[in-house]
C-alpha cells in the first residue's frame, strides 16, 4: 500500500502544466506583487486561479494580470482554497497565500521535486526560523507540526504552510473536509495514505496588508482539524 517515492512516476512537467491557485480576501496591498512574481518566474505560462471574496480592488487587479477570478462569498480559508483546487485545470497544482509572504521565485524548485517523483511538495517556513512570523504564530505552528507528527507517525516540520505543489491525483483523490485547518489536512491525509511527500525549506516574509486569521479562534480550529484528520486517517488505516 506504500506509495513511497517511485522515480518512474516522475515527469517532465513544465510551467505549462502548472496551475497556481489561491484564496484572495481584500489583498489589494499584495496581489499585484504576488501575481507579477508568478508571471515573471513562470514566464507567464502558469494558469492562475483566484477564488475571491474581496470588497476592495483585489479582483480587478487579478483580472488585469490575466488571472481567472472565481467569486465566492467569504467563508474562510479552506472553503476558498478547496474551490480554487477544484477550479485548477492543469496536472500540477500549486497553492499559495496572496499576501506576499511566500517566495514565488522558488516555484521552479517545487516543480523539480514533482518531476523527481514526489506527489506533494510542502514549503517548510520554520526551517530557516520564520523570523517574519509573529512569535505566537511561530510557537503555534511548531506545536501543530509536533501534534501532526505524533498522529501521522512521521516527523513533519510545518503543517500549516500555504505554499505547496500537488499532483492532481492527490487533489482529486481525497475528500477534503476542513476549513481553517485545510492546509494541515492537505499534508496529513496524503502522508497517511502513503503518497510521496517532501518538505523543502523556504523563506517566509512579513505579510503585506491585514491578516484574515484570528490567532486564537483560528489556532483552535487548526488544532481541532489536526486531531480530527489524524484520528480519521488512523482509523481508516486500521479498517483497510
Ligand atoms: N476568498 C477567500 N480568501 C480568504 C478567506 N480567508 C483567507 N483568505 C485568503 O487566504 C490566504 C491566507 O489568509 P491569511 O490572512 O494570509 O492567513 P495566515 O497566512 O494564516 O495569516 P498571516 O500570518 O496573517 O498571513 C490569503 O491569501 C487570504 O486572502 C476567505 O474567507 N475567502
Ligand atoms: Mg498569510
Amino acid at each position: 500500500m506504500s506509495r513511497a517515492l517511485d522515480r518512474e512516476r516522475g515527469g517532465d512537467y513544465t510551467f505549462d502544466d502548472v496551475s497556481v491557485v489561491m484564496g484572495t480576501y481584500n489583498e489589494e496591498a499584495a496581489i499585484g506583487t504576488v501575481l507579477d512574481d508568478v508571471a515573471r518566474v513562470t514566464d507567464g505560462r502558469a494558469e492562475v486561479v483566484c477564488v475571491d471574496g474581496s470588497s476592495d480592488g483585489t479582483p480587478e487587479i487579478a483580472r488585469e494580470r490575466g488571472a481567472r477570478v472565481v467569486q465566492q462569498r467569504p467563508r474562510g480559508y479552506g472553503v476558498a482554497v478547496a474551490a480554487a483546487l477544484a477550479s485548477a485545470t492543469r496536472p500540477v497544482v500549486v497553492t499559495t497565500d496572496c499576501d506576499d509572504t511566500y517566495p514565488m521565485e522558488r516555484l521552479p524548485d517545487f516543480l523539480d521535486a514533482i518531476n523527481d517523483g514526489y506527489d506533494v511538495v510542502s514549503g517548510d517556513r520554520l526551517y530557516h526560523g520564520a523570523r517574519a512570523m509573529p512569535p505566537v504564530n511561530r510557537l503555534g505552528n511548531r506545536a501543530f507540526a509536533l501534534l501532526a507528527s505524533v498522529l501521522a507517525g512521521r516527523r513533519l516540520h510545518d503543517v500549516t504552510t500555504g505554499m505547496r505543489a500537488y499532483r492532481r491525483a492527490v487533489v482529486d483523490g481525497i475528500e477534503w473536509t476542513e476549513n481553517t485547518g485545510l492546509s494541515a489536512e492537505l499534508l496529513i491525509r496524503p502522508v497517511a495514505r502513503g503518497y510521496a511527500v517532501r518538505e523543502i525549506p523556504i523563506e517566509y516574509a512579513e505579510r503585506a496588508g491585514e491578516t484574515k486569521l484570528d490567532p486564537l479562534s483560528g489556532g483552535a480550529a487548526i488544532a481541532k482539524s489536526i486531531v480530527t484528520v489524524g484520528v480519521e486517517e488512523r482509523a481508516r488505516r486500521r479498517t483497510r
